[in-house]
């Protein structure tokens, strides 16, 4: 074990009041790593979670996660901590409107992320780009000591990480954790049923209008999708059921960047996903970040000015170097 596993491992074990925090937006890797940790060390502790957006429906199968606040709610109970823990999150902004200030409610802060890019807080930090997911650290954290719980959550957040196994950050390591996970109790079926599977009628109608919008460039190699605020009134779908949609752009022979831009409030958000260009550098061009295939960035104009500058990036980024 590393030495700041085992520093992580003393100080989870000798602190009384702790506080865990997600990312805004939270996917299944920020929730089940939190969730697990929280099932771990919540018998006979006061063991806080928190995140600024409530949990998606899609991720309400997970056990304890009514007990999860929103940063406001948690900063209402005016309580102090003697430790803090937030997962997969790569920098302060990242836990959203109030994660700052509960951060500093703690006395130790701990980070525990596997991005390659932001702006690292924490210490002791745990940042291992080379894990397919955070999930991938807290089990190494609790491998001595699962239950069907902290088992389905962290199988939870290492599928939603490396979806389902089929992306290129899955390992031998990411397979054996699984497999150790599923022995402790964890269901691959009904989890990835929930997971990806499972999608609300209005979510469906979404993605037929926006699989209207699909466009690919005279090269091939650079496609994209829209979700205008138009279709999200149009069909009632959440923000949250445009969730992945960037991966059926993803899926077009050929095409090398794929990218989905999605209209909400007045902002643009960008999902970039990539075979060989490093999209996390690029999303940072627009100060977002992530990994090096699969990245974000928000940016605050129009969608016609959001797309005409981010696939002008997108293009200089095609020609640059390839990755691996
Ligand atoms: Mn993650």
């Amino acid at each position: 074990m590393t030495k700041v596993c085992e520093q992580i491992r003393e100080l989870l074990a000798s602190s009384e009041r702790i506080i865990l925090l997600s990312h805004h937006n939270p996917d299944g890797d920020t929730l089940g790593s939190m969730l697990a940790l929280w099932h771990h060390l919540s018998p006979g502790r006061k063991v806080r979670m928190a995140c600024s957006d409530p949990v998606p429906e899609l991720y309400r199968f997970l056990p304890g996660w009514e007990e999860v606040l929103t940063n406001e709610e948690a900063l209402a109970k005016k309580e102090t901590y003697d430790l803090a823990v937030a997962v997969d999150a790569s920098d302060l902004g990242r836990l959203g409107p109030g994660g700052g200030e509960l951060i500093a409610r703690a006395q130790v802060v701990v980070s525990i992320d596997h991005h390659a890019t932001g702006e690292p807080f924490g210490n002791p930090a745990w940042i291992d780009p080379d894990a397919a997911a955070t999930g991938e650290l807290v089990w190494a954290l609790l491998r001595d000591c699962l239950t069907e719980e902290i088992a389905t959550a962290l199988y939870t957040a290492i599928i939603t990480d490396c979806g389902s196994f089929r992306y290129a950050n899955t390992t031998a390591q990411t397979l054996t954790i699984a497999g150790k996970l599923v022995e402790a109790g964890a269901d691959p079926h009904l989890i990835a049923t929930r997971v990806f599977e499972t999608r609300s009628f209005a979510s469906l109608k979404l993605l037929e209008r926006a699989l209207g919008t699909l466009e690919v460039d005279g090269t091939g190699q650079l496609g994209w999708m829209e979700l205008t605020e138009e279709m999200f009134q149009a069909t009632g779908a959440t923000q949250e059921a445009g969730e992945g949609f960037v991966n059926y752009v993803r899926m077009i022979e050929g095409v090398r960047l794929a990218i989905l831009f999605r209209e909400n409030s007045g902002k643009v958000r960008v999902s970039l996903r990539s075979l060989d260009v490093d999209v996390g550098k690029l999303a940072a061009t627009f100060g977002g970040g992530g990994h090096v295939r699969a990245a974000g960035c928000e940016l605050a104009m129009p969608l016609a000015d959001a797309k005409e500058q981010v696939l002008a990036r997108a293009r200089e980024f095609l020609e640059g170097k390839k990755i691996r």
